[in-house]
């Protein structure tokens, strides 16, 4: 079945654009198309409360335009999900966050695992959204390897063996029995990861990829019912004034 999927990395920084979208084209079926995007606007890495603020509202303008340019479904390639329930308002087809992805997957391949993200100032974001998904008493633990989202793509970093570490303890310590990445920039290290220690590393970004086909097949797409509806026509206004209120062209 042909498909266009919207990819959306919610950061400026293109480099990691094209990494996420090499990683989701490895998984995607042949007949399935992918726009991966980053937002005009917004901040060049998600690492604080502010950055997810920021990165919702061009989430949100990249989902309107995926739309409009017929796109069966939406991905927002961020761990934090930003802007994932407006996302949802303004959407007709499946929007499924890097996150949500990753963890549920992990809850149907081991009893409880961990997570293992950039830097220790955004766990509790990840916790926040372990709650907001039902799924806290999956997760054991959420730990950082204290590495900037962009540093992950210099050598230096040594953002690899830190990760691989930081696992080896999770999984000696934490009763996990899958290991979570944390970061869409860490998604090109899944496989390898994977192989080394030898249990279920989820790549959000893939598998995101994977839920977003299965949903579009079943013809599914988000619920205009209720809190998703379309947002109420409002004229914005001072600095919001820029943010169009355009109704989704789909009916
Ligand atoms: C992400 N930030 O996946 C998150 C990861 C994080 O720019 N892309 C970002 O550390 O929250």
């Amino acid at each position: 079945m042909k498909m266009k999927l919207n990819l959306i990395n919610p950061n400026t920084t293109w480099s990691m654009t094209r990494l996420i979208e090499e990683s989701a084209q490895a998984v995607a079926s042949p007949d399935t198309a992918i726009r991966a995007v980053s937002p005009d606007g917004g901040v060049p890495s998600i690492e604080c409360h502010l950055d997810e603020a920021i990165a919702a509202l061009g989430v949100v303008e990249e989902v309107r335009r995926g739309e409009a340019e017929g796109c069966d479904a939406h991905i927002i390639a961020c761990f934090g999900d930003p802007g994932l329930d407006a996302a949802r308002e303004v959407a007709t087809g499946p929007v499924i966050g890097i996150a949500e992805a990753a963890m549920h997957a992990a809850t149907l391949l081991a009893t409880g695992f961990s997570v293992i993200t950039t830097l220790e100032r955004t766990v509790v974001i990840a916790e926040h959204l372990t709650r907001k998904y039902g799924i806290h008493n999956h997760c054991r633990r959420i730990r950082a390897v204290e590495i900037p989202v962009l540093g992950l793509e210099d050598p230096a970093s040594q953002a690899y063996e830190r990760i691989l570490a930081e696992a080896k303890v999770a999984l000696a310590a934490d009763r996990c029995g899958a290991i979570v990445l944390g970061c869409a920039g860490m998604s090109d290290l899944a496989k390898r990861l994977g192989i080394e220690l030898g249990v279920p590393v989820i790549d959000g970004v893939t598998v995101a990829i994977g839920f977003a086909e299965a949903l579009v097949r079943c013809g599914l797409g988000t619920s205009k019912n209720g809190d998703y509806a379309l947002p109420p026509a409002k004229t914005p206004c001072g600095w919001a004034q820029g943010l169009a209120q355009q109704v989704p062209v789909k009916p």
